[in-house]
């Protein structure tokens, strides 16, 4: 089974106006298929075609730049779609909210880790929370697709909420500023959805 684009559970404007339209249309209709076709294309007839996207990054060999970059863009925007929402924003709860206060001190001290994070990716790249087996929780940065699922890159552990700070993830609407965008995610993260992605990850 080739890897399929998968639909938005929300219209291309419902995230406006933190995240517009247009943008959101290009992203995913011209920038996400372009990186599941891509890897389609990387793995057909390979021993990885036919496993799971976790796997093939888990597994990945860094030097196969194909599998790497659009393996990546795969399943990184695979979760940015899901983790976010027209009903979102708002606080984490639950076993969330306790490991985030465990290990931040308190949910605003998260936000500017991440935010930090997102803003000091130089050029192309993704700010992650992620989940570790202990379930304790860290936030860090990649460069370019890659992501902690990815051998000896990023914090390691399962990515539960990703923010996307390549320039076609905000530069219609924010131009520049991108400490703008990484605002206004915060009113459209799904914290149900990170959460239940937390409990799944433990
Ligand atoms: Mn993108």
């Amino acid at each position: 089974m080739a890897f399929e684009l998968p639909a938005l559970s929300y219209a291309h404007d419902a995230l406006e106006p933190h995240i517009d339209a247009r943008t959101m249309e290009i992203h995913h209709s011209k920038h996400h298929n372009g990186y599941t076709t891509k890897l389609n294309s990387a793995i057909a007839g390979t021993p990885l075609e036919g496993e799971s996207i976790e796997f093939i990054l888990n597994n990945l060999d860094p030097e196969n730049k194909a599998v790497r970059n659009n393996g990546g863009g795969f399943y990184n925007h695979c979760l940015f779609w899901e983790v976010m929402s027209p009903d979102g924003g708002g606080l984490p709860s639950g076993k969330l909210a306790t490991a985030i206060d465990a290990e931040f001190g308190s949910f605003e001290d998260f936000k500017i880790a991440f935010a930090n994070a997102a803003a000091t990716q130089f050029g192309s790249g993704w700010a992650w929370l992620c989940v570790h087996a202990d379930g304790s929780v860290n936030v860090c940065a990649t460069a370019n697709q890659d992501n902690p699922l990815m051998p000896g890159i990023g914090c390691g552990g399962l990515p539960i909420l990703g923010l996307d700070v390549w320039e076609h993830a905000y530069y219609l609407n924010y131009q520049n500023r991108r400490p703008d965008y990484i605002n206004a995610f915060f009113n459209v993260i799904d914290w149900n959805k990170v959460g239940s992605l937390y409990e799944k990850g433990i």
